[in-house]
C-alpha cells in the first residue's frame, strides 16, 4: 500500500439528542475525517478528539495541526506491506493516540479493499454480529433518565450504561433498579470522584452493578488498585489506558477487572489488538467503547468488537441513536435481539454518502505525495 493523496476534513454535524457526561453537555459533534487514496482504492479513518480538551488532552485542532505538520509527512507516499506498521512509522511523535489513530485506521480500511476483505477478516475477528448495548447520558431529572431508558431497552439493548457525577449518582441507580429490576446495568463516572468518596462509591455495591467505568483521576492507576480493594463492584477503565504497557500495569496492580477499549485513545487497530490480547492472556474481559461517532468510526468499532476477547456488548449503537442522518448509508442499525451486522463487503463496508459529507464539512485540506 502507498498512498499518494490524504484529504483532511473538519466535520460537524448535530445531535439527534444532547450528550452529558461529568465533564460537560454536547448538541452537536465536531470530528476530524482523514480519506486516504492510492490512486485506485481509498480508505476512511475518523478522529475521535472533541472540540475540547476534556475528555482527553486532545482536541480537534490538535490533531489538526499533528496530522498536517507531523503524521501525514510520516505515511504519503511511503510503502506499507502491512497497516500493522503504521503505528510504529509514527513513533516518533510521542502521544496524539487520537490523530495517528485516524491515520492508521483509514490505512486499515485502504488495505482491505486492496485485499478485497472485509475489515474483521484482517483485524483477525470472528463472527457475523456484535452485541450491542447504550450510554445514556446525564438527564435533567429521574423521569426522563427512566423515560430514555425504557426506549433503549424496547429497542432490544443487551446493556444499559449510564453516566454519573456527585449528585447524580446513587439515587439515579436506585431509580433505575427500581424500575428496572435485575438488567445488565453498569456506571460511568469520566473520573469526576477521588479516593476520599470511596465509602459513598461503596454505596453502589447493594445494586449488582455489572461494573463502573473510570471512577478516578484520567491517569490515575495506584488509587483505582486502592479504591478496587474497597468495592465488590468491578472496576473498569477507559481514560487511563492510554498504552498497552499501562494496561499491563493496571492489570498487575488490581486497578481493574475489565477494560474498555477504544482505538481512538491507544492509538488505532494494531495497538488495539494487542490490548485485546494482553487482556485476552491475563482474564481480562474487554468491551468496545464509543466517542459519539459517526458511521464511518462506528463501522470500524463494529469490525474490531469481531475479536474474541470482546466479551461484554459495547457502547457501539444505531446511527439513529446520534444523527439524522449519518454519514454512512444504510445507517448502523440494531435488530430486535440487541445485535449489529457486521459488514461483508471489502474495507469498513459502508458507503459514504458525499452529498452529506459536503454540507456537513466546515474545512478541508488535500495533501499530495
Ligand atoms: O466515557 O465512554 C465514555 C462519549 C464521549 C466521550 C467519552 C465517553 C462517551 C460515551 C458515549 O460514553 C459512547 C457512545 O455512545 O458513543
Ligand atoms: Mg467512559
Amino acid at each position: 500500500m502507498k498512498i499518494d493523496r490524504i484529504e483532511l476534513r473538519l466535520i460537524r454535524l448535530p445531535l439527534v439528542h444532547f450528550f452529558e457526561t461529568s465533564f460537560g453537555r454536547v448538541y452537536d459533534q465536531e470530528f476530524v475525517l482523514i480519506r486516504v487514496d492510492d490512486g485506485s482504492l481509498f480508505g476512511y479513518g475518523e478522529c475521535v478528539a472533541d472540540r475540547t480538551p476534556y475528555y482527553s488532552s486532545e482536541t480537534t485542532e490538535t490533531e489538526w495541526h499533528l496530522l498536517e505538520d507531523y503524521l501525514i509527512p510520516l505515511v504519503l507516499g511511503v510503502e506499507f506491506t502491512d497497516p500493522r506498521d503504521v503505528f510504529p512509522a509514527m513513533k516518533r511523535v510521542r502521544g496524539h493516540n487520537m490523530a495517528k489513530a485516524g491515520l492508521e485506521m483509514a490505512c486499515w480500511d485502504l488495505s482491505a479493499k486492496i485485499a478485497g476483505v472485509p475489515l474483521w477478516q484482517l483485524l483477525g475477528g470472528q463472527g457475523t454480529e456484535i452485541a450491542s448495548g447504550v450510554s445514556v447520558g446525564i438527564q435533567d431529572s429521574l423521569d426522563q433518565l427512566v423515560k430514555k431508558i425504557e426506549t433503549e431497552l424496547a429497542a432490544g439493548y443487551r446493556r444499559i450504561k449510564i453516566k454519573i457525577k456527585p449528585g447524580w449518582d446513587i439515587e439515579a441507580v436506585a431509580a433505575v433498579r427500581r424500575h428496572f429490576g435485575s438488567i445488565p446495568l453498569m456506571v460511568d463516572a469520566n473520573a469526576a470522584y477521588t479516593l476520599a468518596d470511596a465509602d459513598h462509591l461503596a454505596r453502589l455495591d447493594e445494586f449488582d452493578l455489572m461494573m463502573i467505568e473510570q471512577p478516578l483521576e484520567y491517569d490515575d492507576v495506584r488509587d483505582h488498585a486502592h479504591l478496587q480493594s474497597r468495592l465488590r463492584t468491578p472496576v473498569c477503565l477507559d481514560e487511563s489506558i492510554h498504552t498497552v504497557g499501562i494496561a499491563a500495569e493496571a492489570i498487575a496492580a488490581g486497578a481493574c477487572k475489565i477494560i474498555n477499549i477504544k482505538p481512538g485513545r491507544v492509538g488505532g487497530l494494531a495497538e488495539s489488538i494487542r490490548l485485546h490480547d494482553l487482556c485476552a492472556k491475563q482474564g481480562i474481559p474487554v468491551w468496545h467503547g464509543g466517542m459519539l461517532e459517526s458511521g464511518i468510526g462506528r463501522t470500524h468499532n463494529i469490525h474490531l468488537a469481531t475479536l474474541p476477547n470482546f466479551k461484554l456488548p459495547g457502547d457501539i449503537a444505531a446511527s439513529a441513536r446520534y444523527f439524522d442522518p449519518d454519514l454512512v448509508d444504510p445507517p448502523i442499525t440494531v435488530r430486535p435481539d440487541g445485535t449489529i451486522l457486521v459488514p461483508q463487503t471489502p474495507g469498513i463496508g459502508v458507503e459514504v454518502v458525499e452529498e452529506r459529507l459536503e454540507k456537513a464539512t466546515k474545512r478541508k485540506v488535500v495533501f499530495t505525495a
